[in-house]
């Protein structure tokens, strides 16, 4: 049976671990629950991107891999306005997560890591959450909600970043539902098809068809999502990155965000648990 095998090393602030197994390898902050890179052994490229001015100082999100959107998406909104925390994207790409698991199966290598929320949250959160990695000849990542109060709302994003070639090449398919244009006052705008960049792009594509999208470019990165209600897909182009302090000069052309999310409304009653699944092929 496939066999995996672990590393730590420090970067920064953060401790990376390295996981690797027979298909593929595997790097992940525990500051943030963060993986940072994925490798299959298959044709060893990396599927993440990473910016080379991303801080691993141990406080702030890491730009690049995939963040972990919970348990709100972009600013903080009901039912957590009266939290004392309110960083953009939620509270756990900003707190420090434990392995709780990790062994091999048939289907690769499985990881369990959940966050310290006591140093996120106040009392008054009835949500937990897990995150749930599979190292294969594709990477599945599965954010894990379950509350255990009375129904509230909770909203997630794997806000994964995808190493591209160059975005000006970059066609994106099978990402069919309309969507809200965070650039253009949240109005909804029909898909497009060829689905191609040529400035900032934010959007929030609503909707549960997108089965699977491909990027493709200079080569093809299939991603599934599964759990979600919406598949948001972001560059920040020039300007907006010549104010990212993470974000070097011409940084923008070699990433794609494009993430799978609850966005909309996701009301958890109690002991209801719900999941939100990529796979990065
Ligand atoms: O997912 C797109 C988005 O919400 C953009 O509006 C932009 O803010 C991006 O996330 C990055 O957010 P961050 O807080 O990581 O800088």
């Amino acid at each position: 049976m496939n066999q995996h095998t672990v590393d730590y090393q420090t970067r920064g602030e953060n401790t990376i671990m390295t996981v690797e197994n027979e298909h593929a390898t595997l790097a992940i902050s525990l500051f943030g629950g963060h993986i940072v890179s994925f490798i299959p052994k298959h044709d060893n490229r990396e599927r993440l991107w990473l910016s080379d001015t991303a801080a691993f100082d141990g406080k702030t999100p890491i730009r690049g891999g995939i963040p972990i959107c919970w348990p709100w998406f972009g600013l903080v909104s009901a039912p957590f306005l009266d939290l004392d925390k309110t960083p953009s994207h939620g509270v756990v790409r900003n707190c420090p997560w434990q392995l709780k698991s990790i062994g091999d199966s048939e289907n690769g290598t499985r990881l369990v890591l959940t966050p310290s929320l006591e140093s996120a949250f106040t009392a008054n959160v009835s949500l937990t959450v897990e995150l749930i990695v599979v190292v294969n000849k594709q990477l599945s990542v599965t954010l894990e909600t379950t509350n255990n109060g009375d129904a509230t709302a909770y909203f997630a994003a794997l806000h994964t970043y995808f190493a591209i070639n160059n975005i000006n090449n970059v066609e994106l398919l099978g990402v069919d539902c309309n969507y809200q244009d965070k650039l253009d006052n949240d109005i909804i705008k029909p898909s497009e098809s060829p689905y191609r960049f040529n400035g900032e792009t934010d959007r929030i594509h609503i909707g549960t068809t997108m089965d699977h999208i491909d990027i493709r470019d200079a080569f093809v990165t299939r991603v599934h999502s599964a759990g979600y209600d919406s598949v948001v897909v972001w560059n920040p182009w020039i300007d907006k990155s010549a104010n990212m302090a993470d974000m070097s000069e011409g940084a923008y052309e070699s990433m794609l965000c494009v993430e799978t999310a609850r966005t909309q409304s996701n009301v958890l009653a109690r002991d209801e648990t719900h999941a939100i699944t990529q796979v990065i092929e």
